[in-house]
């Protein structure tokens, strides 16, 4: 029976976004280095969360049952789970953490379903919990942590940042990694955070709220020691780098590199950059990167509009990014660029400009082929971001309770002060988009049916089949020819069809940056 039982909600409702929980591997590490029995249970990835709860709480024991809840739907998960909690085991205590209960603490606690909140990093926050709940203790000491008393809502002082690098190496086999290794940049592809924060200021990004424009690396010789033993022990040969700014010291890049080619890691890696970045390195260092491993980087390029860019402070100027775009081409690193529209600014002008900018680079550079690609998303107000205040000016109306947090969603989201002229532009905009990613995805997916199928007779008729089909969707993405989509008309119709839906799915996929 477990102490701690930490629960991943759900990123959306049907799920396929099952990345590897970070934060909770990391929680549980260090509970478990101070002798606290944890389980982790993602309800990304479990079918039976509930039954599997059940093998492992008791209802006549105390125990602590975490939930982690980015703004969005992952609230609705997370309130679903903690009802059935409060139902069936009521001496549970409800801690929930993660980025929505520490951007508004206040607010979060007012629900009746959060006995307790955690802010920021909790791998010092969760074990003091921890150790007050089991010995009956008040929390009123732990700094960092809200909680309620006599109906009041109490929130206690701030906390200093941990020292991350002192932290033990993650007990990867709190989870089952196996389920979790992707057929990726590499055939078994993990993700992996090797810094924290970010030293930038972006006005629709969360992170500074928290972090406070600080940044804390992990030592290299921690993070290679880490994907040695991912390598000999689960065999991993690719990494994503989920840092928010992984580019933030050049040193460290640089010498991180050149630990990975020590090690004979073979890695192939992908990070998140800004686009100032790339442009800071000569040939010789762009070799090192590329020698090491690095296939491609995802880049916030935000807007096309240098008013937008201004506004939200991205601290950029938008010509810069045709540079980067032309190193990465140079050397064959492939890009992700992310940019989103709406932003509260006079006229809704960046988003014409923005556009425009996606037609032409799609039309300069090759947009759409082997892995690159541009996502377009709406500008989301989320609580703690500098530009939420402006867009309570420009008429959005806060959500009021935990629930109505739920429906935040990027994809969902329409400002007040887009025109129905504008939004159905970027509908339209959107939907061309949709349909380039269609035919990639797709083109992806059945050149690795074609490889897997057999050449015995029985499958040859089938392989021909998967093959011309391939064939089709190249020359369509070759020619950068999108129109009469029957293929994905196809798709749609038949969509309950396992292989159908998860092409699906990974359309409407989206990325963070
Ligand atoms: C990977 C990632 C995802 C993955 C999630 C996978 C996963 N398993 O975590 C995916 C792709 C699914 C995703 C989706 C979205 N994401 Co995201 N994502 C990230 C990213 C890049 C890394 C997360 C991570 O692993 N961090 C490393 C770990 C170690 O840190 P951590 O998760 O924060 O955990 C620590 C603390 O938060 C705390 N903690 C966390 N949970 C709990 C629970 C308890 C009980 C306790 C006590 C403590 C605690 O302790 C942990 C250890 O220190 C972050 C940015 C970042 N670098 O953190 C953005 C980030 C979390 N995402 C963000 C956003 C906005 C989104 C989206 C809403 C955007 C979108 N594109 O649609 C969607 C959500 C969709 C939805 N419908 O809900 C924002 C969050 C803002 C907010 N208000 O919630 C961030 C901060 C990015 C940003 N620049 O603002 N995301
Ligand atoms: S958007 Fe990226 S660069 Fe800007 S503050 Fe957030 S993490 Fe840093």
């Amino acid at each position: 029976m477990s102490d701690v039982i930490l629960y991943f909600s759900k990123v959306i409702e049907n799920p396929l976004w099952f990345r590897i929980p970070l934060g909770y591997l990391i929680l549980g590490t260090e509970l478990e280095k101070n002798g606290i029995d944890v389980s982790i249970i993602d309800g990304n990835l479990e079918k039976k969360a509930k039954e599997k709860i059940t093998l492992i709480a008791n209802k006549n024991r105390k125990f602590i049952f975490g939930i982690s809840a980015m703004t969005g739907y992952q609230i609705e998960d997370g309130l679903r789970m903690a009802k059935f909690i409060r139902k069936n085991y009521p001496k549970a205590l409800l801690v929930w953490g993660g980025w929505h209960s520490s951007l508004l603490p206040h607010d979060t606690l007012k629900d009746d379903l959060v006995d307790c909140i955690v802010i920021g990093p909790g791998e010092e926050i969760l074990g003091e919990l921890v150790n007050a709940f089991k010995n009956n203790k008040d929390f009123n000491g732990i700094a960092g942590m809200g909680y309620k008393k006599n109906n009041q809502i109490i929130i206690n002082e701030m906390r200093g940042f941990p020292d991350f690098s002192n932290h033990s190496l993650i007990k990867w086999d709190l989870i089952n990694l196996n389920s979790y290794l992707m057929h990726d940049i590499a055939p078994r592809t993990v993700t992996y955070v090797s810094s924290r924060g970010c030293p930038y200021r972006c006005g629709f990004c969360a992170i500074k709220t928290i972090y406070k424009r600080h940044w804390f690396p992990l030592p290299t010789a921690r993070v290679i020691s880490e994907f040695k033993y991912l390598k000999d022990n689960y065999g991993v040969d690719g990494v994503r780098f989920e840092d928010s700014n992984f580019f933030t010291s050049k040193k460290r890049v640089l010498e991180l590199c050149e630990a990975m080619i020590k090690n004979n890691l073979n890695f192939k890696w992908s990070a998140l950059g800004r686009p100032n970045e790339l442009i800071r390195y000569n040939q010789a260092e762009l070799n090192l990167l590329k020698k090491s491993g690095l296939i491609q980087i995802l880049v916030g390029a935000e807007s096309a509009d240098q008013d937008a860019l201004d506004l939200i402070t991205k601290d950029i100027k938008e010509p810069i990014l045709n540079d980067t775009i032309k190193i990465c081409f140079k050397n064959d690193i492939s890009m992700i660029l992310s940019y989103m529209v709406g932003f509260p600014i006079a006229n809704g002008k960046d988003i014409d400009l923005t556009l425009n900018r996606i037609k032409s680079l799609h039309s300069q550079f090759p947009f759409g082929e082997k892995n690159n690609e541009i996502l377009l998303f709406y500008y989301t107000p989320y609580p703690g971001s500098d530009l939420y205040q402006l867009a309570l000016k420009y008429g959005f109306k806060e959500p009021e309770t935990l629930k109505t947090w739920a429906t935040l969603t990027l994809n969902e989201f329409h400002a007040p002060w887009i025109t129905k002229k504008q939004d159905r532009k970027i509908q339209r905009a959107m939907k061309t988009y949709r349909i380039i990613k269609f035919y990639i995805r797709g083109a992806e997916m059945l050149e690795n049916l074609y490889q897997t199928l057999h050449t015995k007779r029985k499958k040859m008729f089938l392989r021909f089949l998967v093959y011309m089909v391939y064939k089709q969707f190249k020359y369509r993405i070759s020619h950068k020819i999108y129109f009469f989509a029957f293929a994905r008309y196809l798709f749609y119709t038949f969509s309950k069809v396992p292989i159908f839906k998860l092409l699906r799915d990974l359309e409407n996929e989206t990325e963070t940056v």
